[in-house]
């Protein structure tokens, strides 16, 4: 594992550098990734940030994604970094084939590798004690002694808001309570955040929320709990996948509930299976299926129809919940 130390003399040895978050960002990816790219721009680089904006969805509001690039040549970038996540596979399949022939890869990213996983890579910091991204990446403002701006203040503010689901999972720490203070006193917007992550609720929300609540099954003596959107569904709503996906965390809310399934029809028979649990390890199980994450909070993908998932999830939630 490398140190900010390396970090920063490797960001100060490159000329162009590329960044990267996971597909499907959330605030913590975008934050991390927008936050990065002031630190290099304060370290005197060119930097160019990748990502897929095809949503007009709330993190429009917060990141400025019009500035984010889609075409990516990795001979023009001499540092290649990773952020939020730690395998080509999990960014965007766009840019994966490109990214793996980078030859300066740098990985900063607080999802743990688990044990069967391959990782080879050398120039890797990987905190799964940090609660988001966006709190390493503030560590190396730190560090070196630079403010980030109102801006970056703010991306970072929205990441760490993310990935703590201000201050409501159980991955807090004296530091992300300090680091939110930091993000204050830089003049960061964070009612302009809440706003638009939080408060606002849009008529497809409540849609979607009607439909949420109308149509769980719980199994397990109730222990388990889930919700199916097939394309149809969220055709027959008038509501898209985005406003769909925002209630991931909805289910594991409900008191007695333990594990929760949100599952959503990406492209046909595409589901998005986005696992949520009040104590019990996800990590394990997601892998074996594919996917990743946080040990509460977890996705995978399958390839079949809901008729088959129906069938699936007694089993999956048998799996999980003993162990
Ligand atoms: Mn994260």
């Amino acid at each position: 594992m490398i140190t900010n130390k390396k970090i920063i003399e490797k960001v100060k040895k490159a000329k162009n550098i590329a960044i990267f978050a996971h597909r499907d960002p959330d605030p913590d990816a975008l934050g991390s990734m927008f936050g990065f790219g002031e630190f290099c721009q304060k370290m005197g680089k060119n930097y160019s940030i990748f990502a897929v904006n095809k949503y007009d969805n709330y993190l429009n509001h917060i990141f400025p994604m019009d500035r984010t690039k889609q075409e990516f040549v990795s001979t023009d970038f001499d540092l290649v970094v990773l952020l939020d996540v730690h395998s080509i596979d999990r960014i965007e399949v766009l840019f994966q084939e490109e990214v793996s022939k980078a030859k300066d890869i740098m990985i900063i990213d607080h999802h743990k590798v688990s044990e069967n996983e391959k990782f080879e890579f050398k120039n890797a910091k990987i905190m799964p004690e940090m609660a988001a991204a966006s709190e390493i990446v503030l560590s190396l403002f730190r560090d070196e002694n630079i403010k980030p701006s109102k801006e970056c203040a703010t991306y970072l503010y929205a990441g760490l808001m993310g990935d703590t689901d201000r201050f409501l999972h159980s991955n807090l720490s004296q530091r992300v309570f300090e680091d939110a203070i930091f993000l204050m006193q830089c003049g960061a917007y964070i009612q302009h955040v809440y706003d638009f992550m939080y408060r606002y609720i849009t008529k497809e929300d409540i849609k979607v929320n009607q439909y949420l609540y109308n149509n769980i099954t719980y199994l397990d003596g109730g222990k388990t709990a889930f919700v199916i959107f097939s394309i149809r569904d969220m055709k027959k709503l008038g509501v898209g996948i985005d406003a769909v996906k925002e209630f991931s965390n909805t289910l594991i809310r409900i008191k007695g509930v333990e594990l929760s399934f949100l599952i959503y029809e990406r492209v046909p028979k595409e589901y998005k299976i986005s696992m949520r649990s009040a104590s019990v390890n996800l990590v394990p199980f997601s892998n074996k299926m594919g996917g990743g994450g946080h040990p509460n909070a977890t996705g995978f993908s399958v390839f079949y129809g809901k008729t088959k998932i129906k069938q699936e999830i007694p089993k999956w939630s048998l799996e999980i919940l003993n162990g």
